[in-house]
Protein backbone atom coordinates (compact mmCIF):
# COMPACT_ATOMS: atom_id res chain seq x y z
CA UNK A 1 0.00 0.00 0.00
CA UNK A 2 0.87 3.53 -0.83
CA UNK A 3 2.31 5.45 2.41
CA UNK A 4 0.35 8.20 2.95
CA UNK A 5 2.06 11.58 4.11
CA UNK A 6 -0.92 13.12 6.48
CA UNK A 7 -1.34 16.97 6.63
CA UNK A 8 -3.73 19.30 8.28
CA UNK A 9 -4.78 22.80 8.30
CA UNK A 10 -6.36 24.42 10.63
CA UNK A 11 -7.54 27.73 8.88
CA UNK A 12 -10.27 30.18 7.38
CA UNK A 13 -12.09 29.51 4.03
CA UNK A 14 -10.66 32.51 1.38
CA UNK A 15 -13.56 32.18 -1.50
CA UNK A 16 -11.50 34.11 -3.54
CA UNK A 17 -9.32 30.86 -3.51
CA UNK A 18 -5.41 32.13 -2.80
CA UNK A 19 -4.92 32.11 1.10
CA UNK A 20 -6.54 29.99 3.57
CA UNK A 21 -7.52 26.56 3.55
CA UNK A 22 -7.66 26.87 0.01
CA UNK A 23 -4.25 27.82 0.20
CA UNK A 24 -2.81 24.92 2.33
CA UNK A 25 -4.86 22.11 0.80
CA UNK A 26 -3.46 23.05 -2.70
CA UNK A 27 0.19 23.24 -1.37
CA UNK A 28 -0.48 20.51 0.91
CA UNK A 29 -1.11 19.01 -2.50
CA UNK A 30 2.19 19.90 -4.36
CA UNK A 31 3.87 18.49 -1.45
CA UNK A 32 2.48 15.18 -2.10
CA UNK A 33 0.68 14.90 1.06
CA UNK A 34 -3.04 13.85 2.41
CA UNK A 35 -4.66 17.12 2.99
CA UNK A 36 -7.30 17.43 6.21
CA UNK A 37 -8.89 20.53 6.87
CA UNK A 38 -10.96 21.92 9.86
CA UNK A 39 -12.45 24.95 8.86
CA UNK A 40 -12.41 28.19 11.78
CA UNK A 41 -13.76 31.31 9.77
CA UNK A 42 -15.62 32.11 6.50
CA UNK A 43 -14.05 35.16 4.72
CA UNK A 44 -15.73 36.96 1.93
CA UNK A 45 -14.41 40.32 -0.06
CA UNK A 46 -17.13 42.78 -1.23
CA UNK A 47 -16.11 44.09 -4.76
CA UNK A 48 -18.88 46.56 -4.08
CA UNK A 49 -16.86 48.03 -1.22
CA UNK A 50 -13.57 48.32 -2.41
CA UNK A 51 -12.51 44.48 -1.23
CA UNK A 52 -13.47 44.94 2.14
CA UNK A 53 -13.10 41.49 3.58
CA UNK A 54 -16.06 39.98 6.06
CA UNK A 55 -14.82 37.96 8.54
CA UNK A 56 -17.35 34.98 10.17
CA UNK A 57 -16.07 33.03 12.95
CA UNK A 58 -17.35 29.04 12.93
CA UNK A 59 -18.64 27.87 16.17
CA UNK A 60 -15.78 26.84 18.38
CA UNK A 61 -17.69 23.61 19.89
CA UNK A 62 -17.70 22.67 15.65
CA UNK A 63 -14.09 23.29 15.15
CA UNK A 64 -13.69 21.02 18.01
CA UNK A 65 -15.53 18.35 16.28
CA UNK A 66 -14.15 18.84 13.16
CA UNK A 67 -10.64 18.10 14.98
CA UNK A 68 -12.25 15.20 16.67
CA UNK A 69 -12.88 13.53 13.06
CA UNK A 70 -9.58 14.50 11.91
CA UNK A 71 -7.58 12.72 15.57
CA UNK A 72 -9.56 9.61 14.96
CA UNK A 73 -7.45 8.58 12.97
CA UNK A 74 -4.41 9.40 15.10
CA UNK A 75 -2.08 12.41 14.80
CA UNK A 76 -0.89 13.56 11.48
CA UNK A 77 3.11 14.24 10.12
CA UNK A 78 2.79 18.07 10.11
CA UNK A 79 -0.32 20.48 11.14
CA UNK A 80 -0.32 24.51 10.40
CA UNK A 81 -2.93 26.75 11.66
CA UNK A 82 -3.43 29.76 10.11
CA UNK A 83 -7.07 32.65 10.96
CA UNK A 84 -8.52 31.22 13.91
CA UNK A 85 -11.20 34.27 14.63
CA UNK A 86 -11.90 33.91 18.00
CA UNK A 87 -10.00 32.98 21.82
CA UNK A 88 -12.17 30.29 21.86
CA UNK A 89 -11.02 28.37 19.06
CA UNK A 90 -7.75 28.89 20.16
CA UNK A 91 -7.92 27.14 22.90
CA UNK A 92 -10.02 24.18 21.26
CA UNK A 93 -6.69 24.03 18.74
CA UNK A 94 -4.65 24.08 21.75
CA UNK A 95 -6.17 21.58 23.33
CA UNK A 96 -6.21 19.15 20.27
CA UNK A 97 -2.62 19.56 19.89
CA UNK A 98 -1.84 18.62 23.41
CA UNK A 99 -4.52 15.76 23.31
CA UNK A 100 -3.36 14.22 20.40
CA UNK A 101 0.58 14.79 21.27
CA UNK A 102 0.67 16.57 17.26
CA UNK A 103 4.08 17.19 16.55
CA UNK A 104 5.23 18.95 13.92
CA UNK A 105 3.21 22.39 14.80
CA UNK A 106 3.13 25.43 11.95
CA UNK A 107 1.77 28.27 13.77
CA UNK A 108 0.81 31.41 10.90
CA UNK A 109 -0.39 33.63 13.90
CA UNK A 110 -2.56 35.17 11.11
CA UNK A 111 -3.58 38.95 12.37
CA UNK A 112 -4.84 40.97 9.63
CA UNK A 113 -5.58 40.03 5.89
CA UNK A 114 -3.22 42.01 2.84
CA UNK A 115 -4.84 45.66 2.61
CA UNK A 116 -6.66 45.11 5.72
CA UNK A 117 -5.03 47.52 8.48
CA UNK A 118 -6.64 46.50 11.82
CA UNK A 119 -5.88 43.62 13.97
CA UNK A 120 -8.79 41.00 12.88
CA UNK A 121 -9.03 40.76 16.51
CA UNK A 122 -6.61 41.45 19.78
CA UNK A 123 -8.00 38.93 22.15
CA UNK A 124 -6.89 36.03 19.53
CA UNK A 125 -3.23 37.36 18.81
CA UNK A 126 -2.73 37.37 22.38
CA UNK A 127 -4.54 33.77 22.78
CA UNK A 128 -1.77 32.91 19.75
CA UNK A 129 0.98 34.32 21.90
CA UNK A 130 0.17 32.49 25.28
CA UNK A 131 -1.36 29.03 24.31
CA UNK A 132 0.11 28.22 20.88
CA UNK A 133 3.60 29.47 20.77
CA UNK A 134 4.67 27.36 23.56
CA UNK A 135 3.57 24.13 21.26
CA UNK A 136 4.98 25.43 17.66
CA UNK A 137 7.85 23.93 15.84
CA UNK A 138 7.72 26.85 14.03
CA UNK A 139 6.33 30.30 13.96
CA UNK A 140 5.64 32.80 10.62
CA UNK A 141 4.58 35.87 11.95
CA UNK A 142 5.20 38.80 9.18
CA UNK A 143 6.68 42.44 10.04
CA UNK A 144 3.64 43.43 11.78
CA UNK A 145 2.55 40.20 13.21
CA UNK A 146 5.98 39.83 14.32
CA UNK A 147 6.14 43.33 15.93
CA UNK A 148 2.31 42.55 17.91
CA UNK A 149 3.91 39.05 19.83
CA UNK A 150 7.63 40.48 20.49
CA UNK A 151 6.07 44.03 21.87
CA UNK A 152 8.13 45.73 20.02
CA UNK A 153 5.81 47.24 17.69
CA UNK A 154 6.87 48.99 14.32
CA UNK A 155 9.94 46.79 12.89
CA UNK A 156 12.07 48.48 10.66
CA UNK A 157 15.05 47.26 10.31
CA UNK A 158 17.05 43.49 9.54
CA UNK A 159 18.64 44.42 13.47
CA UNK A 160 14.60 44.79 14.57
CA UNK A 161 13.64 41.77 13.11
CA UNK A 162 16.27 39.62 14.64
CA UNK A 163 15.57 41.30 18.09
CA UNK A 164 11.90 40.12 17.48
CA UNK A 165 12.91 36.67 17.25
CA UNK A 166 14.79 36.04 19.50
CA UNK A 167 12.36 37.45 21.93
CA UNK A 168 9.21 35.32 20.10
CA UNK A 169 11.79 32.53 21.02
CA UNK A 170 12.04 33.25 24.30
CA UNK A 171 7.75 32.73 24.54
CA UNK A 172 8.05 29.39 23.50
CA UNK A 173 8.33 29.11 19.85
CA UNK A 174 10.93 26.76 19.00
CA UNK A 175 11.73 28.71 15.20
CA UNK A 176 11.38 31.84 14.32
CA UNK A 177 10.97 32.99 10.99
CA UNK A 178 9.79 36.38 10.96
CA UNK A 179 9.02 37.73 6.88
CA UNK A 180 9.98 41.05 6.08
CA UNK A 181 8.65 40.63 3.03
CA UNK A 182 7.33 43.94 0.75
CA UNK A 183 6.96 45.46 4.18
CA UNK A 184 10.61 46.15 4.65
CA UNK A 185 12.13 48.92 2.82
CA UNK A 186 15.19 48.29 0.58
CA UNK A 187 14.90 46.55 -2.46
CA UNK A 188 15.58 42.80 -0.85
CA UNK A 189 13.04 40.81 0.26
CA UNK A 190 14.46 39.71 3.82
CA UNK A 191 13.52 36.98 6.23
CA UNK A 192 15.19 36.22 9.51
CA UNK A 193 14.91 32.69 10.89
CA UNK A 194 16.30 31.95 14.36
CA UNK A 195 16.11 28.32 16.54
CA UNK A 196 17.17 29.68 19.51
CA UNK A 197 21.28 29.51 18.70
CA UNK A 198 21.68 30.72 15.17
CA UNK A 199 20.48 33.48 12.62
CA UNK A 200 20.13 32.91 9.00
CA UNK A 201 18.90 35.62 6.86
CA UNK A 202 17.08 34.48 3.56
CA UNK A 203 17.26 37.04 0.88
CA UNK A 204 15.75 37.59 -2.52
CA UNK A 205 15.40 40.26 -4.89
CA UNK A 206 11.53 41.79 -4.55
CA UNK A 207 9.48 40.93 -7.00
CA UNK A 208 6.70 42.40 -9.06
CA UNK A 209 3.99 42.57 -5.86
CA UNK A 210 0.92 42.30 -7.44
CA UNK A 211 -0.03 38.38 -7.62
CA UNK A 212 1.19 37.75 -3.61
CA UNK A 213 -2.37 37.32 -2.64
CA UNK A 214 -1.88 34.27 -0.15
CA UNK A 215 1.37 34.02 -0.08
CA UNK A 216 2.13 33.93 3.77
CA UNK A 217 -0.85 31.26 3.74
CA UNK A 218 1.08 29.47 0.99
CA UNK A 219 4.64 30.20 2.37
CA UNK A 220 3.27 28.17 5.98
CA UNK A 221 1.73 25.31 4.70
CA UNK A 222 4.80 24.67 2.19
CA UNK A 223 6.87 24.69 5.46
CA UNK A 224 4.38 22.18 6.93
CA UNK A 225 4.10 19.87 3.64
CA UNK A 226 8.41 20.21 3.90
CA UNK A 227 8.20 18.80 7.43
CA UNK A 228 5.69 16.37 7.08
CA UNK A 229 7.85 15.10 4.15
CA UNK A 230 11.06 14.74 7.16
CA UNK A 231 13.02 17.63 5.90
CA UNK A 232 14.68 19.17 8.66
CA UNK A 233 13.48 22.76 10.04
CA UNK A 234 15.76 24.87 8.49
CA UNK A 235 15.32 22.90 4.59
CA UNK A 236 11.39 23.00 4.88
CA UNK A 237 12.09 26.91 5.10
CA UNK A 238 14.72 27.16 2.36
CA UNK A 239 12.63 24.94 0.35
CA UNK A 240 9.10 27.24 0.94
CA UNK A 241 10.82 30.33 0.13
CA UNK A 242 11.88 28.96 -3.51
CA UNK A 243 8.27 27.04 -3.57
CA UNK A 244 6.45 30.59 -2.65
CA UNK A 245 8.44 32.65 -5.12
CA UNK A 246 7.55 30.34 -7.66
CA UNK A 247 4.02 30.92 -6.66
CA UNK A 248 3.94 34.83 -6.53
CA UNK A 249 5.83 34.48 -9.73
CA UNK A 250 3.45 32.40 -11.48
CA UNK A 251 0.01 34.33 -10.13
CA UNK A 252 -2.14 35.94 -12.01
CA UNK A 253 -4.16 39.15 -11.33
CA UNK A 254 -8.15 38.00 -10.46
CA UNK A 255 -9.88 41.53 -10.96
CA UNK A 256 -8.57 45.23 -10.41
CA UNK A 257 -8.25 44.43 -6.42
CA UNK A 258 -6.44 40.93 -6.10
CA UNK A 259 -4.10 39.17 -7.46
CA UNK A 260 -3.22 35.64 -6.28
CA UNK A 261 -0.78 33.33 -6.17
CA UNK A 262 -0.65 30.04 -8.14
CA UNK A 263 0.48 27.37 -5.95
CA UNK A 264 1.54 25.09 -8.84
CA UNK A 265 4.06 27.58 -10.11
CA UNK A 266 7.37 25.67 -8.40
CA UNK A 267 6.19 22.23 -10.54
CA UNK A 268 5.46 24.05 -13.59
CA UNK A 269 8.64 25.61 -13.32
CA UNK A 270 10.32 22.34 -12.81
O1 LIG B 1 -3.70 36.21 4.00
C1 LIG B 1 -4.34 36.15 5.22
C2 LIG B 1 -5.59 35.35 5.15
C3 LIG B 1 -5.66 34.18 5.87
N1 LIG B 1 -6.75 33.39 5.90
C4 LIG B 1 -7.85 33.73 5.20
C5 LIG B 1 -7.86 34.90 4.45
C6 LIG B 1 -6.71 35.74 4.42
C7 LIG B 1 -6.72 36.98 3.63
O2 LIG B 1 -7.55 37.21 2.81
O3 LIG B 1 -8.97 35.23 3.75
C8 LIG B 1 -9.03 32.83 5.25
Amino acid sequence: MTKIIKTLTIAGSDSSGGAGIQADLKTFEEYGTYGFSALTTIVTMDPDKGWHHNVYPIDATIVAEQLKTIFAGGPVDAMKTGMLGSVDIVRVVEQAIKENHQTNVVIDPVMVCKGEDEVLNPESAHAIRDLLLPLATVVTPNLFEAGVLSGLGKLSSIEDMKEAARLIHDLGARNVVVKGGKALGGDRAVDVFYNGADYTIFEADKIEPATNHGAGCTFAAAITGGLANGLPIHEAVAKAKDFVLAAIRAGYIFNEYVGPVFHGGYRLNR
